[in-house]
């Protein structure tokens, strides 16, 4: 491992692996970043990623009081010399926690100036420190996104909002952080639509906003290919918050969204867990959907609270869930140039910097054990002989032919006068949840 440039998270040595005996809670027990898999290294295969703006740039505010997290390094003499101090503090942080790639989105890195000339000058300062850190650690960049959901100007939205000056906004500042992710090598861009949607019908042309994000998405395309920038693009689709309503409601509506407008060759899916539940989905249900249009791309890995109904952010230790997630992704081929990005946070009362250890520790260590249990259940294949046989019927004779589109109704009927009442048969599902929990414990 290449030498951190800084020495912010005094005392606290890179993470090493020590195994389930481990009792040492600032060592991976399950994570191995150096263990070979089927010739790739565990590192190659959870591709893991740190949130920039959670983990660097979320204070722990609420609306019920200011930020409370400690961040020593939060020094300097002006906004950008406090910005490059702080990236030197995260690049610490990645190397410690092995983590081989980051995300950020534009306004994470950099201060916003009093236009967006000085704006994009400010960018331009952090973004070629980032590019010498990421040479200096090997660090890389899984994806960059612009944040079109802070600035008050994009209170009614960005590529949607009713002020073709506002779209207009929303593209410069998208065209920039295209040029920066391409710039520092990432491998996705994403769009997260935030204020993408509406607060009341009453004031919306919703056929015309949707229209403007398509128009806005398509403008995008046309801006890679100019520029050369190879990397995949991401729809990360959440339901609401802050929008009362968000256009990117789930994967279904997105892809229905891209498909109606010709989109759908050029996007895949980043798929939040938190967002999955938000949707009144399952983090599988959204992974299942996306990998079945083939349009599968990215995670951002985090959980809700089971009693809160809000985007809390948390960091995942629930390996049941993670299993089942996992089990689809594999089956899935895995995410290509995707990855798994830790967009969570810490608790309010988390203050301490080696928290920060502590939280992704658990999150990149639950990953890693459901990683293994899902090639342990995929390797088995009682689940996957299960689900076969449950469909066998379509494997020959008529079903086989209904499968191929070569009989129709009629054909259908005459088929039933002859055969008569189906024979019921148990999907067995208490069956395979006990099935699944022999794996898991
Ligand atoms: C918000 C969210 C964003 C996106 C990037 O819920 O998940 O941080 O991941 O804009
Ligand atoms: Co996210």
């Amino acid at each position: 491992m290449k030498k951190s440039p800084s020495d912010h998270f005094r005392g606290i040595s890179p993470i090493a692996f020590e195994g389930r005996s481990s009792s040492n809670p600032l060592a991976f027990r399950h994570y191995n970043p150096d263990e070979v898999i089927e010739g790739k290294t565990m590192s190659a295969h959870m591709r893991f990623s740190i949130a920039y703006w959670h983990s660097f740039r979320g204070t722990g505010g609420d609306p019920f009081g200011p930020g409370t997290i400690q961040r020593p390094w939060e020094k300097g003499s002006d906004p950008v010399s406090v910005a490059k101090n702080r990236l030197d503090a995260g690049f610490e942080f990645f190397q410690k926690i092995r983590a081989p790639f980051w995300c950020f989105h534009d306004r994470d890195i950099a201060p916003e100036g009093k236009s967006l000339a000085e704006t994009n000058k400010h960018l331009d300062k952090v973004v070629a420190h980032a590019k010498a850190l990421q040479k200096a650690t090997g660090v890389k960049l899984l994806w960059g996104t612009a944040n079109l959901f802070s600035n008050p100007r994009y209170m009614c939205g960005a590529a949607t909002n009713p002020d073709a000056q506002v779209f207009a906004y929303a593209a410069a500042q998208v065209k920039k952080a295209m040029d920066v992710t391409l710039e520092l090598g990432g491998e996705n861009y994403v769009f997260w639509g935030g204020r993408e949607g509406y607060e009341t019908l009453l004031n919306t042309d919703l056929k015309r906003e949707q229209e403007h994000l398509a128009a806005f998405l398509h403008m995008a395309v046309d801006y890679a290919k100019q520029i050369g920038f190879k990397g995949q693009f991401l729809i990360e689709p959440k339901p609401k918050e802050p929008t009362k309503h968000q256009y990117d409601f789930d994967v279904a509506s997105g892809i229905a969204f891209l498909r109606t407008f010709g989109l759908e060759k050029h996007f895949k899916f980043n798929i939040e867990t938190n967002h999955a539940t938000l949707a009144g989905h399952t983090f599988q249900h959204e992974i299942e959907t996306a990998a079945a249009a083939g349009m599968l791309g990215s995670i951002d890995a985090n959980t809700g609270d089971l009693l809160l109904g809000w985007d809390t952010d948390q960091f995942n230790t629930d390996v049941r869930e993670l299993t089942l997630a996992m089990l689809s992704i594999l089956k899935a081929g895995g995410l290509g140039s995707g990855g798994f990005n830790f967009d969570a946070k810490l608790r309010r009362p988390s203050i301490d910097p080696e928290d920060l250890f502590h939280a992704h520790i658990g999150g990149m260590d639950a990953y890693a054990l459901s990683f293994k249990i899902a090639r342990r259940i995929i390797a088995d294949g009682k689940l996957d002989r299960f689900v076969a046989d449950r469909y066998s019927s379509f494997d020959s004779g008529f079903g086989r032919d209904i499968e191929r589109k070569k009989v129709g109704f009629r054909e259908l009927d005459a088929l039933v006068q002859k055969l008569g009442e189906p024979k019921p048969r148990s999907g067995k599902q208490e069956y395979l949840e006990n099935l699944l929990a022999r794996y898991l414990h």
